[in-house]
């Protein structure tokens, strides 16, 4: 595909004299099946109208939606008419084409005309979104730019590779307002994406009101406030107040997914049981078997020790499986989701669920014995098949972790793989529908570089990482993979400018893994287009990360010395290092090869320039880091 581009770009710059034309993108992303650049350039001006050639009120809102994209940045309010030979124009086509599915499109572009076609609105709205990727970036500006506005003729034919094309927002570590959820769903909007997975219980925070069980959110959404790295911060002290925290009320959610809606994205509500519940339990300590009326919404202190693989809770996160008023409790709760949500799943956590409180309760052990339960694991596997009933008697399906398939899974849910892809690949086989959004590949609260340079948690997921990942491994039965999604959890994210940070540019290489076919991905021609996606993230106002510049450092040791080797994600890097304490620039020493720490060192800096410009984030190693760093 990128040969062909340039071929087709090579053609046309030289079969042109006009020289703007060359600047005029034509770099989609995600990257369309199909596009082939053509002479002339259509212009874009106040007089220029919208034609919506069917009345349908979607096909006319979606005008509306552009119309109004249009505005802040060119100051026209382009109108929408519904008469034929409009510059813009909107049509389903009279006769499905099976090549476009659901959600393609087809896009062409004159110096006379554009003209947008598909078999649905989803696909108008793809195609709307592919033309504001063609106008220049200042198009996403958020005040009027005085310019001219052009678009590359090109003629583009589109559809995803996938059908669920998602990303989660983890609202229940830290809290983010209606208004910030609804600006991110926008932005994903306009990379294709079509399901926002809102992540809205745990043990910091419960996030949706429930009219029927008040106190989760009297008690619920409130914790103490604090400020530091999750998991290390002060518990609630004696008569402290719960101030941090918010929610959603049902209004709140109605006005969240008709936004979502409006830009063809479903929600998916989750709502974590049986562990990850100590908001729950904070709110209604019967819940759980301990009973424990100290239970408090956690602020980011420690509650679990972690082992290989394994861990111990320290405070009872978990929902009683044995009591009866756990599933009346599940079943209001379901009940109130279901209604508010139009989406057919429903997600039910079923993730990292301590099980030794119920292990050690006396009730449950003979709640075991009488139901010929052997062990923790098959106690969730009752629990979770009970919560499938109740999603299902409100008519819908359920969704869960891999963990729902430990113990046998429920008949029909589907399952979110996150423990790498073997839940995947093991739940195709058992023929149920599979989500991939496995931790390393894909978990936007990943590093993105170098630990000195980001909040530090338990991986590294570089920009090339998530472009890599492979959807359809080895052994997998690809007929039940629906796609995959990437999940932003929030411990250590404080901020709507952070969820901004690890999710750009990353989302751009999960939306292309999604979107579009593997024969057309190329990391060099992605990594373009990721850069011209930066000036436009710019002009919005959104905030990303630039790791993918930075310097890729290995510590090595050899005896007693320690050497740093030096990578980069993109090829045309010059990184600068110094090992006696000086600011690296062009001044300093270029990166060749391996670099010994002398023995009595203080500190390793290094820093990426390209074309004589620094760019990312300068790389800080002391020589205590150095230990804990070096492979062992
Ligand atoms: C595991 S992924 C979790 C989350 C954490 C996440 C941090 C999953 C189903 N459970 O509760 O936030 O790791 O990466």
């Amino acid at each position: 595909m990128s040969r062909l581009l340039s071929i087709f770009v090579f053609a046309f710059v030289f079969a042109t004299p006009q020289l703007r034309a060359q600047t005029l993108p034509t770099g989609i992303t995600p990257v369309p099946v199909n596009l082939q650049v053509q002479p002339g350039q259509f212009q874009l001006t106040r007089e220029t109208t919208i034609g919506v050639a069917n009345q349908q009120p979607e096909v006319t809102a979606i005008a509306t939606y552009l119309s109004d994209k249009l505005k802040p940045a060119t100051g026209f309010a382009l109108k929408t008419v519904t008469t034929s030979g409009a510059g813009i124009t909107l049509s389903l086509k009279a006769k499905a084409d099976p090549k476009l599915g659901k959600e393609g499109y087809t896009f062409t572009a004159s110096s006379s005309a554009i003209n947008i076609e598909a078999n649905t609105p989803n696909g108008l709205f793809y195609g709307v979104q592919t033309l504001l990727q063609l106008l220049p970036p200042q198009i996403e500006n958020r005040t009027p730019v005085d310019m001219s506005w052009q678009i590359q003729a090109v003629t583009i034919t589109d559809y995803p590779r996938f059908a669920w094309r998602g990303l989660m927002l983890d609202v229940a570590r830290h809290f983010f307002t209606k208004e910030e959820v609804k600006a991110y769903i926008d932005r994903m909007a306009r990379y294709k994406f079509n399901r926002f997975h809102w992540h809205l219980s745990d043990d910091e925070g419960w996030r949706i009101q429930i009219n029927s069980l008040p106190q989760l959110t009297n008690v619920g959404a409130w914790r103490v406030p604090r400020t530091g790295l999750f998991g290390t911060m002060r518990p609630p002290q004696p008569g402290e107040k719960a101030t941090y925290g918010g929610f959603y009320t049902q209004d709140d959610i109605r006005e969240v997914i008709a936004y979502a809606k409006a830009r063809y994205i479903e929600i998916l509500p989750e709502i974590d049981i049986p562990g990850h519940s100590m908001a729950a339990v904070a709110s209604y300590p019967q819940l759980s078997v301990t009973n424990d009326t100290t239970t408090r919404v956690n602020p980011g202190s420690s509650f679990a020790t972690w082992g290989n693989g394994t861990f111990t809770m320290h405070v009872d996160n978990t929902l009683d499986p044995t009591d009866e008023n756990t599933y009346t409790y599940l079943t209001k709760v379901f009940t109130e989701v279901a209604a508010l949500f139009p989406f057919e799943y429903i997600h039910v956590g079923g993730d990292e669920c301590y099980k030794g409180y119920w292990e050690r309760d006396p009730g449950v052990q003979a709640f075991m014995k009488k139901n010929k339960i052997a062990n923790g694991i098959e106690l969730q596997a009752y629990f979770m098949k009970r919560v499938a009933k109740i999603v299902e008697g409100r008519k819908k399906k359920m969704i869960g972790w891999d963990e729902i398939l430990e113990g046998g899974i429920a008949p029909n849910a589907a399952v979110m793989a996150w423990r790498g892809v073997k839940g995947g690949v093991e739940a195709s086989h058992l023929k149920h529908p599979v989500v991939m959004s496995p931790a390393i590949d894909w978990y936007l609260d990943m590093m993105q570089g170098d630990v000195s340079t980001e909040i530090p948690v338990y991986g590294t997921t570089r920009l090339n990482n998530v472009y890599k990942f492979n959807l359809l491994p080895q052994g997998i039965d690809s007929t039940y993979v629906m796609g995959g999604q990437a999940n932003l959890w929030t411990e250590q994210i404080a901020t709507i400018a952070q969820v901004q940070y690890m999710t750009y540019p990353r989302a751009l290489a999960v939306s292309e893994t999604l979107w579009s076919p593997l024969r057309n991905k190329d990391w060099k021609n992605f990594v373009t287009r990721v850069e011209d996606q930066f000036v436009r993230l710019d002009a919005a106002g959104v905030n990303y990360s630039r790791n993918v510049y930075d310097p890729i450092v290995k510590i090595t040791k050899e005896g007693d010395q320690y050497a740093f080797e030096i990578n980069t994600e993109l090829d045309d890097i010059d990184v600068y290092y110094t090992v006696d304490n000086a600011i690296p620039n062009p001044y300093h020493p270029r990166y060749t090869s391996k670099v010994v720490f002398p023995s009595d060192a203080y500190r390793f800096r290094a820093v990426s320039y390209r074309n004589g410009k620094q760019v990312g984030n300068p790389i800080l190693i002391r020589r205590e880091d150095l230990e804990k760093r070096a492979p062992k």
